[in-house]
This record gives structure tokens, C-alpha cells and sequence, in this order.
């Protein structure tokens, strides 16, 4: 069926992106991965205009992606697999420091990746939490956790001000848009595993290749 653009969005969208995204010899998708990601900035655009900025640098990379898929070598591209291979093969990628390739689709991906855990682990927090909890609080220890690791003063600063703006527990349910705080947990229950998957042989990937540190 087609889905109209100004259908209303669902965060159930975004997990069912992410479960096609396995294969079954356990490869990630490119496709379906920046799928999922244009669905969590769609989200993020829901959620305010504050998090215009977030979006706005997962926006360009996802757009990074696109442009690798559509490009020539876009078969090479297929899932995260081929394209680390393609690239270090080619020597395409800037291992230690910045220099011919500051966009190359392994330093891209890789960016998007860690943003992945810290959604992981905000929504597994959100997943346990208790009425009284605060979103921002939650979205704000997740951050520390993991992707605040990789970023500078000024951007941890700005980061840090948007969760502020973050609609409270409830609210935030009902942006989500799959039901009552009831399902939201039941759903997160069950997606969680599947993001979980992908960030995780993503991280293997990236790890047996030591580029987790590509600058
Ligand atoms: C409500 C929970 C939502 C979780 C979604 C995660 C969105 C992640 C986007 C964070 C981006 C913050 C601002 C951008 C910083 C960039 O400098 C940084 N990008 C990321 C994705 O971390 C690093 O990219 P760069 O500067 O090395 O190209």
C-alpha cells in the first residue's frame, strides 16, 4: 500500500525499517538503515524545534548515504558489510586524521552508529521508567553514556539544553504514536532487541576492522 506523506507518523515505522535491515547471513542493509534513520528524524522534527539541529546533521548523513547508493559504485553500497570492505580495500577511508576522504560512507555510518546507541539506551530507559520520570533526565544520562564521549564541549552544551525542552513521559508516548503508555512500553519491549541486533553487528564489524576511531 502507499503511505501518504501526511499520514501520521507512528515511531513503530522506524523499528519495523530497522528489522529489515538484518539479512540473513547477519549483513546490515544500507537501505533500510537510512530508511530507519529518516523515520528517527522525522521524530525528532515532531519533537521540536530545538532538535532542529540534531536532525539537521543526522539529515546530511543520511544524505551522505543516499548519495553512495545512488552513485556508480552504489552496489558496493548494499549493506555496511560490502561498503567497509569496498572502502578500506580502495583505501577510501582517513584512518588517523582528516585528509582526502572527510566523508567517506565508513566515517558517516560510523557517526550515525554511535547515535544509535545512545537511542538503545534512552529507550530502554524510557522502557522502565515510572510515571514520574523525566524524559530529559533519562535522554540526558544515555547521552553521557555514549555519544556525549565523542563530542566537544559546545555541541554536549547544546545537546544538553534541547533535552531540556523535551516533552514529559506522557507526551512523549503519545508523539510516539502507537498507543496507550501501556503498548508504548510493550512495543519498545519488543523493538528494542531488533536496534539492539543492528547496533551490535555493526559494532562487531567496525571493531574486527579497527575503525571505531575513524576521525
Ligand atoms: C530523543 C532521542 C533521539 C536520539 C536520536 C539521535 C540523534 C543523533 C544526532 C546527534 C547530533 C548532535 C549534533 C551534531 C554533532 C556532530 O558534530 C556529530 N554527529 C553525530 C551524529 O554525533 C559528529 O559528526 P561530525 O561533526 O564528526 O561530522
Amino acid at each position: 500500500a502507499v503511505v501518504s506523506e501526511n499520514q501520521k507518523f507512528s515511531i513503530k515505522e522506524v523499528f519495523d525499517t530497522f528489522q529489515l535491515c538484518v539479512t540473513e547471513n547477519k549483513e546490515v542493509k544500507i537501505d533500510q538503515y537510512v530508511a530507519g534513520w529518516r523515520g528517527l528524524v522525522r521524530f525528532l522534527n515532531s519533537l521540536g524545534t530545538v532538535f532542529y539541529f540534531i536532525a539537521k546533521d543526522a539529515a546530511s548523513k543520511i544524505q551522505i548515504m543516499v548519495n553512495y547508493r545512488n552513485g556508480e559504485n552504489g552496489a558496493q553500497y548494499a549493506t555496511i558489510q560490502s561498503m567497509v570492505k569496498y572502502e578500506l580495500e580502495n583505501d577510501l577511508v582517513d584512518l588517523t586524521e582528516k585528509a582526502s576522504f572527510p566523508e567517506s560512507g565508513c566515517r558517516t555510518l560510523l557517526r550515525l552508529h554511535r547515535a544509535l546507541h545512545w537511542l538503545e539506551l534512552f529507550l530502554e530507559r524510557l522502557r522502565t521508567s515510572t510515571e514520574d520520570d523525566k524524559t530529559s533526565v533519562m535522554c540526558s544520562e544515555s547521552y553521557n553514556e555514549s555519544l556525549a564521549l565523542f563530542h566537544p564541549y559546545m555541541i554536549r552544551k547544546a545537546s544538553g539544553l534541547a533535552f531540556c525542552t523535551l516533552p514529559r513521559r506522557y507526551t512523549f508516548f503519545e508523539v510516539m504514536n502507537v498507543g496507550t503508555p501501556d503498548q508504548v512500553v510493550a512495543m519498545l519491549g519488543e523493538a528494542l532487541p531488533l536496534v539492539s541486533e543492528v547496533y551490535q553487528l555493526t559494532q562487531d564489524l567496525y571493531s574486527k576492522h579497527n575503525i571505531l576511531d575513524i576521525p
